[in-house]
């Protein structure tokens, strides 16, 4: 086989393969995402990778972790499809064997998921049948004499090579149009909460440049989750069930969902993997159904300490059960800042625990409640090794000015937020260098679930300065730069941030 011949065959192969991927995946936003060969390898994966190496994704490549999983699977699929058709050149069957094998493990992947579907092997199937199909079309016909191999001529070639990449494109576009449009649910018309909540007042983003808002805006808000497309999920067939150890299991409609009395709370939600200065949490004001209302319609026996949420796509989350009756506002959310709740962060409906990490408390995509015990049930995390209960630790985070950015002497401010959700902050202190801790300025107070603004202004003089900030809790815990476990990457170590001041 020489170099030209290699080059058609590769090229052939990704071609093929391409034209499948798009189709299946066109279908696949007709008849659920989720099910798209691509999203269904890279779901796999993803459930598959040991928790180190999920944990260092999170952290070395952040939101990036997504598009670099399925960039890779793609790339992957692409280099075995290159394969096949270079094969194909040799034999058409063994190199379509090679293609069909890519094939039967995304249709593997579509069914293995918990939510799966039988229509769910449909988009594999569209793949198949597209990608061999073209590859097919690509194939000289190898039993012929060479001259006829050959003969299919370059124009015919070509011209069969745009109309299956033109092909693809249309597809892919499509798919994606699609995908995009199911997905605003921005016009659902939500309850008001029966006290409603002053609105919450501009922070100190309206003094100083540089400070994270009070209320972090929906667009805004991290999002940490193991899917890698959102799920879309139809809010009038949606169901929550709340069942195990009750007197009185049910389930509740979206429109029954609503019926009930809704409360407003702020709450600071923030991940585990946060690292110290990390980005991973936000504030928002949540409307909702009390856990603690829905519990009691249904009886909770004694004995449990345990509700096992189960979302949508069948991932799960342990939430100790006292966080639903110790008196907090633990709700099934279905409002997230006046709005509904995005479809990335739980539509139609999840859980908010204050004062838990979101891998304990959040989940999204809610459907169901379990009431159990730990020693019954383990939920996604729990099962990984990661601490039962998730408190969320004291931390604080400088937001300005950014480390290693250069300022002028004089006054400069530095200002940040810090939160123990749950317990509430009365105290941050910044220090200079090896200078005595300064108390900061708070922004406002919207309670103790929630974060705070603070300020301080520092005069600065010139050189190379180390600013380092730490919280205090009103019941006289100070931060301190622990960062052993129960948590891998916990949130609470002191930052510290270098700055260059002219
Ligand atoms: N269904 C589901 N819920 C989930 C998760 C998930 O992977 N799936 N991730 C949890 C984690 S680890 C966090 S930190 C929060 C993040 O919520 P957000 O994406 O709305 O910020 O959701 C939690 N709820
Ligand atoms: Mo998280």
């Amino acid at each position: 086989m020489n170099r030209h011949d290699l080059a058609l065959g590769a090229g052939a192969g990704l071609l093929s393969a391409a034209a499948g991927l798009a189709a299946g995946h066109l279908v696949a936003a007709l008849i659920g995402p989720a099910a798209s060969p691509v999203l269904a390898v890279g779901s796999v994966v993803i459930d598959r990778t040991p928790t180190p190496l999920k944990q260092w994704a999170v952290e070395t490549l952040g939101n990036a972790d997504k598009p670099v999983l399925l960039g890779s699977v793609l790339a992957g699929t692409l280099l075995l499809a290159a394969l096949g058709g270079v094969v194909a050149r040799r034999s058409f069957p063994v190199g379509a064997g090679v293609v069909l094998l890519l094939v039967a493990v995304a249709g593997w992947a579509a069914l293995s998921r918990p939510a799966a579907r039988p229509v769910d092997v449909i988009p594999a199937i569209v793949t198949a049948a597209v990608a061999l199909g073209a590859l097919r079309w690509l194939s000289p016909d190898a039993s012929g004499p060479r001259e006829v191999v050959d003969g299919m001529g370059r124009r015919r070639l070509l011209v069969r090579a745009g109309v299956i990449a033109g092909g693809a494109l249309v597809a892919g576009t499509a798919g994606q149009w699609l995908v995009a449009r199911v997905q605003d649910v921005k016009n659902i018309a939500l309850p008001r909460a029966r006290r409603p909540l002053p609105p919450l007042p501009r922070g100190l983003e309206g003094r100083f440049r540089g400070v994270t808002g009070f209320q972090t805006p929906n667009e805004d808000f991290y999002r940490v989750d193991v899917n890698l497309t959102v799920p879309i999920v139809d809010h009038e067939s949606w169901t929550l069930r709340i069942d195990g150890m009750v007197d009185r299991p049910y389930e509740l409609t979206f429109d029954e969902l609503l019926e009930l009395p809704m409360i407003e709370c702020d709450v600071t939600m923030c991940c585990v993997s946060n690292e110290v200065g990390g980005p991973y949490l936000g504030g928002a004001r949540w409307l909702g159904v009390r856990v603690s209302d829905l519990l009691e319609r249904a009886g909770v026996r004694s004995g449990a300490d345990q509700i096992l949420s189960t979302a949508t796509d069948g991932f799960t989350i342990s939430t100790p059960l006292s966080a639903a009756q110790d008196g907090r506002d633990m709700i099934v959310a279905v409002g997230m800042n006046g709005d509904p709740l995005p479809r990335e962060h739980g539509f139609p409906a999840r859980l908010v625990t204050p004062g838990l990490y979101g891998y304990v408390g959040s989940t999204k995509w809610l459907t169901r409640m379990t009431v159990t015990t730990y020693r019954e049930e383990k939920a996604y995390w729990t099962d990984r090794e990661w601490a039962t209960d998730g408190p969320i630790k004291i931390a604080s985070r400088i937001d300005t000015p950014a480390a290693l950015k250069a300022v002028d002497a004089g006054r400069v401010v530095v200002a940040g937020v810090a939160w123990a959700p749950g317990r509430g902050i009365s105290a941050v202190e910044v220090r200079v260098d090896d200078g005595p801790w300064q108390e900061a300025q708070f922004g406002p107070d919207a309670g103790v679930a929630y974060w705070r603004q603070w300020y301080l202004l520092w005069d600065a003089d010139s050189g190379r300065h180390t600013l380092t900030v730490r919280a205090r809790t009103p019941d006289g815990e100070v931060q301190t730069d622990d960062r052993e476990p129960p948590f891998p990457d916990g949130s609470s170590g002191l930052q510290q941030i270098v700055v260059n001041v002219r």
